[in-house]
């Protein structure tokens, strides 16, 4: 059986738990490997290897240290469908979804390596004669990072590579679902050269492995992807130690149709936002908002097009829609589904777990929609993370803004019009931290901020420019080279 193991100050060793857990490819239940189980100790060792390796590599140029970027960059890009591969059979999301996916993580490196060139700092006037003011980006230094299984190279890329440019050291638990492209990613790390110490993966669970973290002195900060729960346990203890905490949590994203969109262009957008990666996305379309209108003229498109959603195991290039991740999460999906319905919601189509076909050793939803559901109910507010999508009817976009503003979280919106005032005000008005103007509510770039309002986060971003804000802290300098004595404030008024 092939072991995952963990990376600790530039060697692979195993968990001094010495257990293993399974790893299981959701689209039909084979192990796939074994994955080694970490205790307190496994992340001591790698935040003292972090710290000590942290204090040289931040000395190291910055454009020094981007070549390694570089070489990550152009090692992702070689071995793409190799990690493809591994990602689609780990995780499920279909072949050309994971390639989108490694994707992302390669559009990450080149962009941070560039940063390297750049890490733009600020000079500022200063109020006195012969004095110099300036801001400059100085590392925080052992970065803590937990990332999901949802996206599990292009969430961990996101946030590694903007440490390590920065001239942090990382201390990396992955999803204990998918450690096997948490692995590969290492690996090129190592290959690229990256001095030992700066990256460390310690697999293992969330209530051992990460919150060891969390408690760790020498960990400056935490940048978490998950769940809302998990996400606020962090950071109510990281608040106590007065650690800093990056959160991106979850998401309850919509779709507005307004009267004058093009239908067919949304349908299309619904349905990939709603039923691409099986509806796993933070940024996955759970609500349709529409407009009275055009309600049942959608809804009849939206049923025909459902069925050309080809389920199946992701690796066939022909399959639309892959497994979820797990039984829990199928058991949880249907939870929801039955909730909806006792709410009073119609179920259009699907709401069931599929079990026929060959499918019957993976984890398969069929993809999902109930109409007339109102804002109150918990399928309208609650965050399903499955192929469920609920259509809310309105009769105007103030409705609609209002509708698409009223649930606790606040990550992505769409919404299709063809009328150029309706699209400022919506720019304007919906109140997420992502907007799409006649797309779907997925797609984001790496080179723009990632993150959302309220619930969803606590006000960083992931990706763009704006990553560096995180791994960063400012340090402002002034140098007086007057030769004397100036007292700002005073001596200039
Ligand atoms: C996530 O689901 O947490 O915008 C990340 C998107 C992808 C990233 C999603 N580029 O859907």
């Amino acid at each position: 059986m092939k072991k995952v193991l963990n990376y600790i100050n530039g060697e692979w060793c195993e968990g001094s738990s010495g257990k293993y857990i399974p790893v299981t490819n959701p689209a039909n239940g084979q192990v796939l490997a074994e994955v080694t189980q970490s205790t307190n100790e496994d992340v001591d060792r790698a935040v003292t290897a972090a710290k000590s390796a942290q204090k040289e590599w931040s000395l190291v140029p910055a454009p020094e240290r981007a070549e390694v970027l570089y070489k990550v960059a152009n090692l992702l890009k070689e071995r793409k469908e190799e990690i493809a591969q591994i990602l689609t059979s780990e995780m499920g999301k279909v072949i050309d979804e994971g390639r989108g996916e490694v994707q992302e993580a390669i559009d990450m490196a080149y962009y941070m390596a560039g940063e390297g060139r750049r890490l733009f700092g600020d000079t500022i006037p200063s109020e006195l004669r012969n004095k110099f003011a300036m801001s400059i980006r100085v590392p925080v230094g052992v970065v803590g990072i937990i990332t999901p299984w949802n996206f599990p190279i292009a969430i961990a890329s996101w946030k590694s590579l903007p440490a390590l440019v920065s001239g942090n050291a990382v201390v990396w638990k992955p999803a204990t679902e998918t450690p096997m492209v948490a692995q590969e990613f290492v690996k090129i790390y190592e290959e690229a050269g990256l001095p030992k110490g700066l990256i460390n993966l310690v697999n293992g669970s969330g209530s051992v492995v990460g919150s060891a973290m969390v408690e760790h002195p020498q960990i400056n900060l935490i940048s978490f992807t998950g769940s809302n729960e998990v996400g606020k346990a962090i950071n109510g203890r990281a608040g106590e130690l007065l650690k800093k905490t990056s959160l991106e949590m979850g998401g309850k994203n919509a779709v507005t149709v307004l009267e004058d969109a093009d239908l067919d262009l949304a349908v299309e957008g619904i349905l990939w936002g709603a039923f691409g990666t099986a509806g796993q996305r933070c940024t996955a379309t759970s609500r349709v908002i529409v407009h009275n209108e055009i309600k049942v003229e959608l809804e009849k498109k939206l049923i025909s097009r459902i069925k050309e959603l080809k389920m199946g195991d992701g690796l066939d290039e022909t399959v639309k829609v892959g497994p979820v991740i797990n039984s829990a999460a199928l058991e949880r999906i249907d939870e929801y589904v039955k909730i909806g319905q006792k709410e009073g919601a119609k179920l259009l189509t699907g709401g069931q777990i599929i079990k026929e076909n060959g499918l019957e050793k993976g984890n398969y939803y069929a993809p999902t929609i109930f109409t007339d559901v109102t804002p109150e109910m918990r399928i309208a507010k609650e965050e399903i993370f499955g192929p469920v999508v609920s259509i809310i009817t309105v009769n105007s976009l103030e409705e609609a803004v209002e509708v698409n503003n009223s649930v606790e979280f606040g990550l992505s919106s769409a919404i299709y019009t063809a009328n150029v005032n309706n699209v400022f005000a919506a720019m304007r008005d919906l109140d997420t931290g992502i907007v799409y103007i006649n797309a779907g509510t997925t797609g984001a770039e790496i080179h723009l901020p990632f993150g959302g309002t309220k619930g969803t986060g606590n006000g960083h971003r992931d990706s763009g420019v704006a990553a560096l804000d995180v791994y960063t802290e400012w340090k402002a300098v002034y140098v007086d080279f007057s030769g004397k004595l100036q007292r700002a404030q005073i001596d200039n008024y």
